[in-house]
């Protein structure tokens, strides 16, 4: 069912504390961890506690918690000083996007100057 916790997926394991990582900040809805193969200082993923497979999937399903996504990474984004030089938000959104895990998840990166169109 949509939203339920899947067992082959690697984030829903570490909202279930089943597999180690860096946790920045938790709420009630969400967990900001630091991405393990960091592209730039500050690379924090924001995941919903709940399963959905991209970010379009979970803002049909649980509208409110993809808006708590949004405002979690903003509040990381100025507990990690990034706001003044700016930063990005970035949603990979299937396979040919670059995007590896499916379950949603928002990357915050900051700390470092940005290109565009982004590669
Ligand atoms: P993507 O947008 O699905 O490609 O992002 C997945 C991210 O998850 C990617 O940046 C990985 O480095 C990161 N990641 C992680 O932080 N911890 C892990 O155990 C695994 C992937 I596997």
């Amino acid at each position: 069912m949509a939203g339920e916790p899947q067992a082959d997926c690697l984030f829903c394991k570490i909202v279930a504390g089943e597999v180690p990582a860096t946790i920045v900040r938790e709420t009630e809805t969400a967990v900001a961890f630091r991405d393990i193969n960091p592209q730039a200082p500050t690379h924090v993923l924001v995941i919903p506690k709940v399963h959905f497979p991209d970010a379009a999937s979970l803002a049909a399903g649980a509208p409110e918690v993809a808006a708590d996504i949004l405002r979690v990474a903003g509040e990381v984004a100025e507990k990690e000083d990034v706001t003044g030089s700016g930063y990005r938000i970035v949603f990979n959104t299937g396979a040919g996007a670059g995007q590896t895990v499916f379950h949603a998840h928002a990357h915050l990166l900051g700390g470092r100057g940005f290109n565009w169109p982004p590669g």
